[in-house]
């Protein structure tokens, strides 16, 4: 039995976000989202899939409360699909009462059966019609005005019911894998075989730049009409990709590989976190981008600066950095790097799972933690996400299915790490959420890739059977948080 050392109020639970999970995707009123134009795009998403049924979650709210519920969890992270809330999205256009009333009935739910919720305003669902009147993020002043319209729907209509707020998931993945390599919607890029618009040189980083002013015109909405009276508190959740999150040189006698190392967080994570800690991009970034990474005014500098109550950190894994030699390729968007999963030596950082880009390392996850608690002076940290796939998953009979022991060490050794970053290096970390509460629709991957502790049967209704992982991460935190 491991000591427990976790306060008591530590809160736990598991994630999902609106378009992997709820399906419904026209119904009572909601309109198509980037992601539902995406995957209509033939060869986008693997075997044709889209977000139209997934889990149908929308139609089941009771029993994922009861699932949460059987699983001991204390909070369940969710997202909003904003094109159910205002179905054009714009500032001017209609908001749509039954969309708005789900969601506020699914928080009276939770919160009676004792879960916290925990709110993301944008898990990369962005309205199709905003894409289409103005290009969504790359009019930042079109977007970051109806992006703090929605959040004031929100905030407005759930009041004190919610202490959580996350403005963004992860920007970079939208600014990157849908403006530079198109993998993700609005799948633009430079490369013309897959796009015929987009200029990855570029509009990453004008995105980006939205990201973090819609965050902080949020932000700035909720602490001056919100916050005193209902006392939530409110942040972003960033990760580090591409692929993993922490950073181990390839050589680690070469000075070149080991600075590589940071420059590669800061180019993943430190793009949005240093604006919002210090009131500016990081110096290799500006150094390598030049003037298409966007400036900040100075009253925006101010704006974005300590617009974060929590730091949201989403985390999966890790991979050895080796330098690039000479100028960095005008679409580079790593800081110049090899990102590997063998070192000089040939070890690996971690067995393979089902997605390409995941190898476990769990004490990378401490490691992190402590890198970007030094870096920010120690930010309450809230962990957001944090799961793995598993190597043919998707192929194993049911009884299989269901014994995922894999999934149970990967869980041992990551909330081992964050206890210990608790424990040990004194880390202000709070709560985690565990990608992903149900088996659901993998973005690009479609429904191959399962991070669920639940598997959900989609040829046989969408039914939900919990996995052994489901029970184990119960028994995990129940020996780690103190009783009293
Ligand atoms: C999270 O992102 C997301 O927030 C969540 O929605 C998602 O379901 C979960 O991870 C599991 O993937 O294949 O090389 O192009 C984590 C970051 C986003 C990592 C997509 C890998 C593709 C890399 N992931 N990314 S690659």
């Amino acid at each position: 039995m491991p000591d427990a050392v976790l306060p008591k109020d530590f809160l736990w639970g598991f994630a999902t976000a609106s378009y992997q999970v709820e399906g419904a995707s026209h119904e009572d009123g909601r309109a198509d989202s980037i992601w539902d134009t995406f995957c209509r795009i033939p060869g986008k998403v693997a075997d044709g899939g889209s977000g139209d049924v997934a889990c149908d979650s929308y139609h089941r709210t009771q029993e994922d409360i009861a699932l949460l519920k059987q699983y001991r969890a204390k909070a369940y992270r969710f997202s909003i699909s904003w094109s159910r809330i205002i179905p054009l999205g714009g500032r001017s256009d209609p908001v749509n009462e039954k969309g708005l009333q789900h969601y506020v009935q699914f928080v009276d739910d939770l919160r009676a059966a004792g879960l916290e919720p925990v709110i993301t305003l944008f898990h990369w669902d962005l309205p199709d019609e905003l894409h289409k009147r103005y290009g969504g993020m790359l009019s930042k002043g079109e977007f970051v005005k109806d992006f703090e319209n929605y959040a004031r729907v929100m905030f407005k209509a759930m009041g004190s019911k919610v202490k959580f707020w996350i403005t963004f998931n992860e920007p970079w993945c939208s600014s990157i894998l849908g403006y530079s390599t198109g993998q993700f919607a609005p799948g633009r890029t430079s490369d013309r075989t897959k796009s015929s618009e987009g200029d990855g040189g570029r509009e990453p980083w004008i995105v980006g730049h939205s990201f973090l002013l819609a965050h902080a015109a949020a932000v700035k909405a909720y602490r001056g009409d919100f916050k005193d009276k209902d006392g939530g508190k409110i942040g972003i959740t960033l990760n580090g990709e591409l692929l993993g999150d922490w950073t181990e040189p390839w050589d680690p006698n070469d000075p070149t590989d080991v600075e590589a190392c940071d420059r590669k967080i800061e180019f993943a994570i430190c793009w949005f976190g240093d604006p919002i800690y210090f009131g500016k991009y990081p110096d290799s970034m500006r150094k390598q981008l030049g003037d298409r990474l966007p400036e900040f005014t100075e009253e925006e500098a101010a704006q974005v600066k300590g617009s974060n109550d929590f730091y949201g950190m989403n985390h999966y894994c890790a991979n050895y950095i080796k330098h690039k030699e000479g100028e960095a390729d005008p679409e580079d968007y790593t800081g110049n790097v090899e990102i590997l999963f063998d070192n000089k030596v040939g070890e690996s950082i971690g067995s393979e799972t089902q997605s390409v880009w995941l190898r476990p390392h769990p004490v990378g996850f401490r490691k992190l933690l402590k890198w970007l608690s030094d870096r920010y002076g120690g930010p309450t940290i809230y962990v957001t996400e944090n799961g793995t796939s598993l190597k043919g998953e998707n192929d194993l009979n049911f009884e299989q299915l269901l014994q995922d022991d894999f999934r149970c060490e990967y869980f041992r050794g990551y909330i081992g790490a964050l206890v210990d970053a608790y424990n040990k290096d004194g880390i202000d970390i709070r709560g985690y959420m565990a990608w992903s509460l149900l088996d659901n629709f993998e973005w690009a991957e479609g429904y191959e890739t399962r991070f669920g502790v639940t598997y959900v049967d989609y040829t046989g209704g969408q039914k939900r059977h919990p996995k052994k992982s489901a029970k184990v991460i119960g028994d995990i935190f129940e020996s780690y948080i103190k009783k009293e």
